[in-house]
C-alpha cells in the first residue's frame, strides 16, 4: 500500500511504548511493505522525554518510517485522521490505591479519548487498548465513540496472556511453542481470567487430551491456571518494572493478525484470543470486552469462534471471570453518571 497507516501510541514516554515503536517503525509488526506514520501522545509533564523517543526513532533511520513522528499532549491532534490506535496511556495503580478509584481515574481518560476518536478519527479507524483495567476502558471508550466508530473496531489487548498460557503448555510438554496451537484466554485481563487448554493440541497430544498431557485438572487448578494469571504480578516482583518487552511482543502479534490477517501473519494458530465486544456468545453477558477465541481474516475483520467445548470445569472459570466484568462495567455507569 502506498500511503502510510497512520499509528497514534497514547503513554507515548511510557516503558511499553518504548518497547513497541521499533516493532512498529521496524515492519516486524505490519509487514516489510507497511510504511507507517507514527503520532505519539503523552501529558504534558512528558512532552520532553517523548521529544527524546522521536529523536531516537529518527535515529533508527527506518526505511519504513514517514520522516515527522508527531509529539503532542493533545487527543485531538493525536488521532485526527488516525488508522490505528494503541491505547497505553493510563492511570497507574499507585499503592494503597482502592480498585475503583484507578477505575474512576481511568473511566475519565477513556471518554475522554473515545470523544476525541469520534471527532477526528477516520470511521474504519481500529483501537486496541491496554491501558489497565483494559477490558473496562474499552468498553468506556466504545461508548463515547460510538456511532462514528462501531464496537466491533475496538479491542482490548489479552493476546499477552494467550502468548504466556501456550509458552508454559510448550515449556511443560518440552515442545516448541510454536507447535502449540488452540489455547483460549477467557474473561478479563485481570487475575480471573481464565486460560484454557482443554482443546489445545501439539505434538502428540491430540484435540481433547491436552487437559490430561499437562497433568490433570489438579495441575491446572493449582499450576497452570494460577501461574498465567498472577505472571504480570511475578514479572513486576522480579524486575522491579511491569512487563514491557513480553507487553509490546503481544501487541505486535495482536496487530499483525487484526490488520493483516492469520495467514499473513503465519501465526500458525487456528484461532488467537482478544477482548471484543461480547455479542452472547458461550452464554456470555451481551456488550461487556470479554476475551474470546478470535480468528482474523484481515483489515480488521474478526469473527468469535464458536462451537468449542465448554464443560462445567470451564463455565465456572468463565462466569466468573464475566461476573467481575460485569460489575466493573456497572461502576463505570455509576461514576461517569455523576
Ligand atoms: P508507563 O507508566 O511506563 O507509561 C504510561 C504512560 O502513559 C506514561 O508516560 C503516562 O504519562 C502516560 N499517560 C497517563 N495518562 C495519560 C493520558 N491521559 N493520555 C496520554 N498518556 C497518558 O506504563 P507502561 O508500562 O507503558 O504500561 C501502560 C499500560 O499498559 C498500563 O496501564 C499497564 O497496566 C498496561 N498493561 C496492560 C497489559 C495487557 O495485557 N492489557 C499488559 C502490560 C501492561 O501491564
Amino acid at each position: 500500500p502506498s500511503r502510510p497507516l497512520v499509528i497514534t501510541v497514547t503513554g507515548g514516554a511510557g516503558q511499553i511504548a518504548y518497547a513497541l515503536l521499533p516493532l512498529l517503525a521496524s515492519g516486524y509488526a505490519l509487514g516489510s511493505e507497511q510504511r507507517v506514520s507514527l503520532r505519539l501522545l503523552d501529558l504534558p509533564v512528558m512532552m520532553e522525554a517523548m521529544r527524546g523517543v522521536a529523536m531516537e526513532l529518527e535515529d533508527g533511520a527506518y526505511p519504513l518510517l514517514d520522516a515527522a513522528v508527531v509529539v503532542t499532549d493533545d487527543p485531538r491532534v493525536a488521532f485526527d485522521g488516525c488508522d490505528v490506535a494503541v491505547l497505553l496511556g493510563s492511570f497507574p495503580r499507585k499503592p494503597g490505591m482502592e480498585r475503583k478509584e484507578l477505575l474512576a481515574r481511568n473511566a475519565t481518560i477513556f471518554r475522554e479519548q473515545g470523544e476525541s476518536i469520534k471527532a477526528v478519527a477516520r470511521g474504519d479507524i481500529r483501537v486496541l487498548v491496554v491501558g489497565n483495567p483494559a477490558n473496562t476502558n474499552a468498553w468506556i471508550l466504545s461508548q463515547y465513540a460510538a456511532p462514528a466508530v462501531p464496537p466491533e473496531h475496538i479491542m482490548a489487548l489479552t493476546r499477552l496472556d494467550h502468548n504466556r498460557t501456550r509458552s508454559l503448555v510448550a515449556h511443560t510438554l518440552h515442545c516448541r511453542v510454536d507447535a502449540v496451537d488452540g489455547v483460549v484466554v477467557w474473561g478479563n485481563h485481570s487475575s480471573t481470567q481464565y486460560p484454557d487448554v482443554s482443546v489445545a493440541t501439539a505434538p502428540n497430544v491430540t484435540r481433547g487430551r491436552m487437559r490430561a498431557a499437562v497433568g490433570g485438572e489438579a495441575f491446572l487448578r493449582d499450576v497452570l491456571i494460577p501461574t498465567v494469571q498472577t505472571r504480570g504480578a511475578a514479572v513486576l516482583a522480579a524486575r522491579k518494572l511491569s512487563s514491557a518487552m513480553s507487553a509490546a511482543n503481544a501487541i505486535a502479534d495482536h496487530l499483525r493478525d487484526w490488520l493483516c490477517g492469520m495467514k499473513a501473519g503465519d501465526s500458525g494458530q487456528s484461532w488467537v484470543s482478544a477482548a471484543v465486544m461480547s455479542d452472547g456468545s458461550y452464554d456470555i453477558e451481551p456488550g461487556i470486552f470479554y476475551s474470546f477465541p478470535v480468528r482474523c481474516a484481515g483489515g480488521g475483520a474478526y469473527e468469535i469462534v464458536h462451537d468449542l467445548p465448554v464443560d462445567e470445569f470451564s463455565r465456572k472459570y468463565m462466569q466468573a471471570t464475566g461476573d467481575e466484568l460485569i460489575a466493573e462495567r456497572d461502576e463505570a455507569i455509576a461514576l461517569l453518571r455523576r
